[in-house]
């Protein structure tokens, strides 16, 4: 019997469990954000603080909206809401890239004495700031928040649509690893090999966060070789977004950062009605973004999701995490929900059932790159789990999604609050006291917590 089914967690072991987590975010909490680890990550991330905010929106009313608004006072004039907000009482030398790398100030757009970094991450806000206001125990008060918020929501898609669609056909591209939220994955591996680095144009750096989490469970050198030298590439050329999307040798479109932008085009519209805007645009915007993930990433012979490299035409020929990504759309036809569902549960993605094992691995078990504990090239992490999982309760997919929850309840019980998981044994990698982990765990235990009198609920 693989592990991830072994038990059921009683309701004082959920108790526990929750509370350990909500420890986690208040270590975290800075006074007005929360840093995904005080270690590795000591400044505020922007996917990580939309994860935060929704974990904390089932009990901290309070925290979870400033959490969003102290992101969204950084965003940049031309919209773009950045992947990291510094944090100035922090030392420089504390983490790499930093702001004197980033040197923010070279953008006009962006914000005047802060530092931030010049790209961005996906935005899953206003889909977040939905949730806070469905969650809040004070509607009032959570009304006034989504008032103050929905302009911003609504430059930062309006940024998406103006400066990353590059052939205006409904797709957001990336023009950095960084931006996809999954750095290190395989799917970026044909586009950053084809990267030319002509000499001398790396600038020298040294990495730190080698210090803080084992390098056998980190990016190489190689690839932050790569990424350094597209990050000041772009801060060279101002941050000029004509010249990113001209001139980027990155730009490649993904479901994972597309579906959750059609989630958050949909949010969006009802955050509009509610604060008595028209939803029509937003409607609209999560229509072309569906149909464009359907037209253009969708993939009729192979049956699967994948990446498409604007530059090149070609998609990836990798099987990641990133494929699953489009059952977040409650409407995805039947035909590839059932296709997703089927590799998902094929051995390359589920290991054998009298194996000890954690779903989902990031990355094709059989695939020769495979590694299961290296930066997103394999192991297990719980906010791509949960996406999954929300996805296919949606569908209908119950087992599956039964799995996934004891799964991720199942982790953090044995190797606490991790940043990422060992597919087979569990054991935790990366950060430790890791903020999405905990929010995470706490949105699981909340969601499909049952009605009063049921002790029991399913778990490792
Ligand atoms: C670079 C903070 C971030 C996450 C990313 C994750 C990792 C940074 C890094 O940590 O990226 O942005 O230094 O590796 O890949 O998803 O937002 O938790």
């Amino acid at each position: 019997m693989p592990a991830t089914h072994a038990s059921r967690l009683t309701g004082s072991e959920a108790a526990e469990l929750e509370e350990a987590a909500k420890a986690v975010l208040d270590d975290n909490w800075r006074g007005a954000s929360t840093v995904p680890s005080p270690g590795l990550y000591p400044h505020q991330w922007s996917w990580d603080s939309a994860f935060v905010a929704i974990g904390r929106s089932w009990y901290d009313q309070q925290r979870a909206q400033t959490e969003l608004e102290t992101l969204f006072d950084a965003q940049w004039a031309n919209g773009m809401l950045p992947h990291i907000v510094f944090d100035p009482a922090v030392p420089p030398g504390r983490y790499f890239p930093g702001p004197d790398f980033w040197q923010s100030n070279r953008a006009s757009a962006s914000p005047q004495g802060m530092a931030t970094s010049g790209i961005t991450q996906p935005p899953l806000h206003a889909a977040a700031a939905l949730e806070v206001y469905r969650h809040a125990a004070d509607p009032p008060q959570a009304l006034i928040f989504l008032e103050r918020l929905y302009p911003r929501l609504v430059a930062q898609h309006a940024y998406l649509d103006r400066w990353r669609d590059p052939d205006r056909r409904g797709l957001a591209a990336l023009v950095h690893p960084w931006e996809s939220g999954l750095d290190n994955s395989p799917a970026w591996d044909q586009a950053l090999a084809g990267l030319d680095i002509p000499p001398g144009a790396l600038p020298s750096y040294q990495r730190f966060d080698i210090a803080h989490a084992d390098p056998a469970d980190r990016p190489t050198d190689a690839a932050y070789d790569r990424f350094v030298y597209l990050a000041a590439r772009y801060r060279d050329a101002g941050y000029d977004d004509t010249t990113l999307l001209t001139r980027s040798p990155f730009l490649i479109q993904g479901p994972l950062f597309n579906a959750i932008r059609r989630w958050s085009a949909h949010a969006l519209a009802t955050i509009a009605t509610l604060v008595g805007d028209d939803p029509a645009p937003h409607q609209a915007e999560a229509e072309r973004i569906r149909q464009a993930i359907l037209g253009q990433l969708w993939d009729p012979a192979g049956r699967r999701f994948g990446t498409r490299d604007v530059r090149t035409g070609r998609r990836t020929p990798e099987d990641t995490i990133l494929a699953f990504t489009p059952l977040l759309d409650p409407e995805l036809p039947r035909p590839m929900v059932a296709a997703i569902v089927e590799l998902l549960g094929s051995p390359c993605f589920h290991p054998a059932e009298a194996v000890e094992h954690y779903l989902v691995p990031t990355y094709d078990l059989r695939a020769p790159g495979f590694d299961p504990r290296r930066y997103w090239r394999g192991p297990v992490w719980i906010n791509t789990d949960w996406l999954l999982w929300l996805g296919l309760r949606q569908h209908g997919v119950d087992d599956l999604a039964a799995e996934l929850r004891a799964g991720m309840l199942g982790l953090v019980r044995k190797s606490g609050f991790r940043e990422y998981f060992h597919p087979f044994g569990g054991q935790g990698y990366g950060a430790s006291g890791f903020a999405w982990t905990a929010a995470l765990a706490i949105d699981v235990l909340h969601r499909d917590r049952p009605p009063a009198g049921d002790r029991g609920m399913l778990s490792p």
